[in-house]
Parts: C-alpha cells; sequence; structure tokens
C-alpha cells in the first residue's frame, strides 16, 4: 500500500515522497500530532521543486513562484487525502504549506500546528542546514513540504544520515537581515523585518499611525504606497520578499 500510495503521490505532481511513523516525527515545540488527528499513525511528507522565481530581483515575481507552487501542492493534498479516505479506508487531514496558522505575540508571529522541517526530516526527505531549512539530496534547499496525516499505519522511510550542507555560510553572508549569525537558531524577527515588510508588524504600525492621525493626514497616508502594499497582502496571505538563504545555496544544485 506504501508503495502505491508513493505513485499516486509522484503521479499527483509531488517531486518526492516520504512516510513518518508519528513516534519518529519530534518537534519539541510543536503540538503532539494526536491533538491534531486522535489516532494519528503516520504522516506523509510530500516534496516539491521551488522554481528559479526565488532568485528573481523582482519581488512580485518572486513570491507568485511560490503562491504556484502552493497552490499546486495544496491540490495534491486534497487529492491524496481523498484517496486514503476512499481507497484506504482511512481517515486523513491535510498539513497546508504555510497558512493558516497559529498566530499570537507569544509565539512571535505565527507557529505552524506540523512543523514541516521535522515531518521532512523524519520522513527521510532530508537534513537541517546551516541555515535551519532541510536540503533534499536531489532537489537542494529550493524545495516546499507539505503533509498528510493519516490514522493509516505504514512503515517509515529511513532518516537521510548524511550532512548535505557544506558549511559553505553564504546562507549567514547572504541574509540581508543577519538573522542566521546564531548557528541552530533563526532570529526569527530580524527574518520576518526584512522577508515580510508587509507583514503584521507594518500593519499594527500602520494602523496605529491612522488612529492618531487627523483627517487630512489619514487621506495622504491611504494614498502611499504602503497602505496599497498593505491592502494587496491582505488578499495575498503572508507575502515573502526576501528568498536569498534558499537561492543562494548550492548544495545539491543540478540535482533536480
Ligand atoms: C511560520 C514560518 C516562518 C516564520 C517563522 C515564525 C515563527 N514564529 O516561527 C518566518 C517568517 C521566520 C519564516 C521564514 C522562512 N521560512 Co518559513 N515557515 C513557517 C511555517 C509556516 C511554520 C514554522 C513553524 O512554526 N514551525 C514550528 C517550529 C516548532 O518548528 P520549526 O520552525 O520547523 O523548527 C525549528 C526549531 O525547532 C529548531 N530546530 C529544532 N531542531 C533542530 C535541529 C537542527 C539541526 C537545527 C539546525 C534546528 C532545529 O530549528 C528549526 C528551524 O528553525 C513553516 C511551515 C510549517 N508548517 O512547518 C514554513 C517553512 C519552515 N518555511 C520555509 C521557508 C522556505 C522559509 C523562508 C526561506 C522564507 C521564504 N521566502 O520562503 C524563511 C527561512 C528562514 C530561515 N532560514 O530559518 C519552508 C522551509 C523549507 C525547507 N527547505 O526547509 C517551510 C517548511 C514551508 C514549506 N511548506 O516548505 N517561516
Amino acid at each position: 500500500m506504501r508503495e502505491t500510495i508513493r505513485a499516486l503521490a509522484r503521479e499527483l505532481g509531488a517531486d518526492d515522497v516520504g512516510f513518518a511513523a508519528a513516534g519518529a516525527y519530534r518537534s519539541p515545540r510543536s503540538p503532539g500530532l494526536e491533538t491534531i488527528l486522535p489516532g494519528a499513525q503516520t504522516l506523509v511528507v510530500l516534496a516539491y521543486r521551488e522554481l528559479s522565481s526565488c532568485e528573481s530581483p523582482n519581488p512580485q515575481i518572486a513570491m507568485a513562484g511560490r503562491l504556484e507552487v502552493m497552490e499546486f501542492a495544496r491540490s495534491c493534498n486534497y487529492r491524496l487525502a481523498r484517496h486514503l479516505e476512499s481507497a484506504c479506508g482511512a481517515r486523513a487531514v491535510t498539513v497546508p504549506p504555510s497558512y493558516p496558522l497559529e498566530m499570537s505575540v507569544q509565539t512571535k508571529g505565527a507557529v505552524g500546528d506540523v512543523s514541516l522541517r521535522h515531518a521532512a526530516v523524519a520522513a527521510g526527505l532530508g537534513a537541517f542546514g546551516r541555515h535551519n531549512l532541510v536540503i533534499h539530496p536531489r532537489l537542494g534547499t529550493r524545495v516546499v513540504f507539505t503533509a498528510v496525516l493519516t490514522d493509516l499505519a505504514l512503515a517509515g522511510d529511513r532518516p537521510v544520515d548524511d550532512t548535505l550542507c557544506t558549511g559553505c555560510n553564504r546562507c549567514v553572508e547572504a541574509c540581508p537581515g543577519n538573522a542566521l549569525v546564531q548557528e541552530g537558531k533563526t532570529d526569527l524577527m530580524a527574518c520576518i523585518r526584512n522577508s515580510q515588510p508587509y507583514g503584521i508588524g507594518a500593519a499594527i504600525s500602520f494602523w496605529g499611525r491612522y488612529g492618531a492621525a487627523d483627517p487630512k493626514d489619514r487621506k495622504a497616508m491611504v494614498r502611499d504606497p504602503l497602505f496599497w502594499r498593505l491592502y494587496q497582502a491582505g488578499s495575498i496571505g503572508f507575502q515573502y520578499f526576501c528568498f536569498r538563504c534558499m537561492a543562494v545555496c548550492p548544495a545539491c544544485r543540478g540535482r533536480a
């Protein structure tokens, strides 16, 4: 059954598929899988190649590439989960590539209900690199993950044990926010400030200033490109303006 599921996911368009038994998924800061799907047994983790869009100096084009892969991956997630339910008699829930997320000041923004990096590592789809991203043995760092969580018990894949990161430090040097200086820990606020200039922080600050402004200044504020960007972000969702740590990573490039 494992190989049928793997073949279906590949047919749907996933570049790679791995299985992790629920017990092999270790993400200390994440909620237990049981709280997401009672009786959860297996994470089917899917990997998708990120396009060269992530190299584009044009932020709209770079983000469009991400939106495309997320839309594609979401559709595959749904189809795979449907198959697990209808053909295998299992219960299945989909794990989104990004939002919706639990969001609060305490979590410094947003925390995924399932850590897809830890899920990918547990499913044998890669290993952590210096940039705290997961490097896939063939796709390198340019890879986006999703998962389907199911109560179907399936054997897990073996974790990748070799170090895929070459330690070249290009990600650290290229990070415009200096968010990767400390090894093994991304400075989340430094990353977000730089990579999401029209994210929640910018919105809170804008609306705070708007509330305190007089009517004449308010008129000028809503004509400012900042407001137009914030408006657009409201319909797009999280919008990244930086892909540097992914784009500069030389690991496994050319093997895709
Ligand atoms: C929210 C989020 C962010 C937020 C984080 C905010 C926050 N408060 O956490 C911000 C905006 C910072 C962010 C940035 C980026 N993100 Co992001 N993000 C997510 C998201 C949606 C949830 C992450 C989360 O909450 N995890 C929960 C915590 C508990 O788990 P974790 O973050 O995976 O684990 C960390 C720690 O546990 C610790 N850790 C624990 N054990 C170990 C062991 C080792 C050896 C190491 C080194 C670290 C480590 O380090 C981990 C990595 O920082 C995930 C998707 C998902 N659902 O997982 C994508 C995701 C992690 N992001 C991704 C990407 C690509 C990015 C960016 C490159 C932005 C972009 N342009 O796409 C940057 C990279 C920053 C970096 N180099 O670290 C990809 C990573 C793919 C990959 N190849 O690994 C993911 C998996 C999305 C996806 N569907 O593929 N992200």
